[in-house]
């Protein structure tokens, strides 16, 4: 195990404060409420936990929006509760990255309001259309629409490539990489030990001609994955590394080849990133043009992120994404569902990502109608579609099936009301989002008491991935990839997945298997009942469905 740096043998698990769990009754998950909840994490094996974004912020995109990066949003706490948490992760063998969202600023940031008064050094912070020639362009935004803001202040417009309170920083002007050092620093400093870095492959815009038009994001040939930015990284690199720290980018639009040009440890610029291939294997050209999911696709991604990148990050939700049991499992077993994707996400090769709520197997919600929504991108992209006159049942059912809301409803700790997420002592307040109606039935006290969760799954695999050395650093090869199962080889460890809602016959790939094989790990389910140890070696053996066993040479 000698040749992996801590962060690749780390479990991480993201944490979206505002859903995670509310101290203080207001409905809005905060800071004291994560630190109540530090031992089920200890417990669940976790070794790093990344904090979506708690800087002040006015929460137009639920504080990917900045508007202070050395402040705690009081929805959240203070910056005691912020360095409380810190050591108590600490005393419970955990690290602590934050988010780090420079692409843009929210429009409330004291940048932005001086920027748009002309006022230096801040004038050129951000991309604004009285300094840049042949601006506003036809640039089209990740929210839909034009990136372009009119301001009245300043009476030119600003480049947005999200929402329009999200300006984005102009990294021309050498002011603004001296304000990000300061900020690195100043979170190092506190004892964090790394950033999941927001969209971090579009900080630097090469100019601000127009784009060759497309159906989505058009303009964006003058900002992907450009050599500005890796100059830029370059530079993060190079705070970073007096502290034992790491980088996770959140890398838009990545194939293999960048993803390495990305975290190479020679380049000396991220560590990891996140590709977003295999999230995409449910939509066609956009998301919210959602088609068929196949199995067969998705490993075939998977697999070839495994050969292709030096290091990979591993993950299948997260604050953006829909819950992975809805999406890729069966309807008739979620259970096993479940339990056979953690088997995938902790058998690869890799640093696993758990999204909250995913060791659980949280659904996705099921809202009856946009009352509910809360999401920007959504109510954006409903608002678009309105305009379209698209017909009101499409409209919902785009919605429904990948809006960002999916992930966010509140954790369910418990079958009380709201899910234990949060007190509700006189009645008035309410989750700032809905909890999810299956509470009773899926929560973490429940789970805990039941040794045949998919709680208890996660933390006994979580806990042998951590003793074989061949699940951390083995090779991968794939064996067999169908829509019906998938067989790969970690070392001298063989995964077989049977992701249908049929039973499978060992026979089917037995030339695959080496001559003799025990049984090291196998889910069981309530909702497809299986065979165990021996009884899965002897001839005529079948998974059941959705069963996931890893077989040991
Ligand atoms: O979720 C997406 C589309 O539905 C992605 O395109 C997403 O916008 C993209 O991955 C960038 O996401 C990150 O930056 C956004 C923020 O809204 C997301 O929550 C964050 O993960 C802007 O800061
Ligand atoms: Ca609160």
């Amino acid at each position: 195990m000698g040749n992996l740096a801590w962060w690749q043998k780390a479990v991480i698990y993201q944490i979206y404060p505002r859903s995670f769990a509310d101290s203080n009754g207001d409905g809005i998950g905060d800071i004291p409420g994560i630190i109540s909840k530090l031992d089920h994490l200890r417990d669940l094996g976790i070794d790093v936990i990344w904090l979506s974004p708690v800087y002040a912020s006015p929460n137009e995109d639920n504080g990917y929006d900045i508007s202070d990066y050395m402040s705690i949003h009081p929805d959240y706490g203070t910056m005691d509760d912020f360095e409380q948490l810190i050591r108590e992760a600490k005393a419970r063998g955990i690290s602590v990255i934050m988010d780090l969202v420079i692409n843009h600023t929210s429009t409330e940031h004291e940048w932005f309001q001086k920027s748009r008064q002309g006022i230096e050094p801040y004038k050129n912070y951000y991309y604004w259309s009285d300094t840049w020639a042949g601006t506003p362009n036809n640039w089209t935004g990740f929210f839909g629409g034009s990136c372009w803001e009119k301001d009245a202040v300043r009476g030119a417009s600003y480049l947005h490539l999200f929402a329009p309170h999200q300006a984005d920083l102009n990294y021309h002007e050498p002011k603004v990489f001296e304000e990000v050092e300061r900020i690195l620093r100043f979170w190092l400093e506190k004892g964090v030990r790394g950033f999941r870095c927001d969209v971090v492959n579009v900080l630097y815009k090469d100019n601000l001609a127009n784009g060759k038009k497309k159906l989505v994001l058009t303009g964006s040939e003058h900002y992907l994955s450009l050599p500005g930015t890796h100059d830029i990284l370059h530079k993060i690199h190079k705070i970073l590394v007096g502290y034992d720290a790491f980088t996770v980018g959140e890398t838009v639009f990545v194939d293999t080849k960048e993803a390495n040009f990305l975290t190479l440890p020679e380049r000396e610029e991220l560590n990891m990133v996140f590709g977003f291939e295999h999230m995409e294997i449910d939509q066609i050209i956009v998301k919210w043009f959602h088609t068929k999911f196949h199995w067969d696709q998705f490993v075939k991604v998977l697999a070839r992120w495994q050969k292709e990148v030096r290091w990979n990050t591993l993950y299948f939700e997260n604050h953006d994404q829909p819950r992975s049991t809805s999406r890729f499992g069966s309807k008739q077993y979620p259970e096993a569902s479940a339990k056979l994707l953690a088997t995938l996400l902790l058998t690869l090769r890799g640093t696993p990502f758990i999204f909250e709520g995913q060791e659980i197997g949280m659904r996705n919600f099921d809202y009856g109608s946009m009352d509910e929504i809360r999401d920007v991108e959504s109510l954006n992209i409903y608002g678009l579609l309105s305009k379209a006159h698209v017909p009101a049942r499409l409209k919902w059912y785009m919605i429904r099936n990948v809006s960002r809301d999916n992930a966010r409803t509140p954790m369910q700790w418990d079958d009380s009301a709201y899910a234990g997420f949060m007190e509700n002592d006189d009645g008035a307040a309410r989750p700032w989002l809905q909890v999810n109606s299956n509470y009773k039935e899926i929560n973490v006290k429940a789970q805990q008491a039941d040794p045949s969760s998919v709680l208890h799954y996660y933390k006994e695999l979580i806990r042998f991935r951590k003793e074989q050395d061949d699940l951390l650093e083995g090779d991968f090869e794939l064996l067999a990839g169908t829509a019906r199962y998938t067989l790969y080889r970690r070392g001298r460890f063989y995964i077989l997945l049977n992701h249908s809602d049929a039973p499978l016959k060992i026979s089917a790939v037995r030339k695959l298997l080496p001559s003799e094989y025990q049984v090291a790990f196998s889910t069981h389910s309530k909702d497809a009942p299986s065979d165990a140890g021996a009884a899965l070696s002897a001839k005529g053996a079948s998974l059941a469905p959705w069963q996931a066993v890893i077989l040991q040479s």
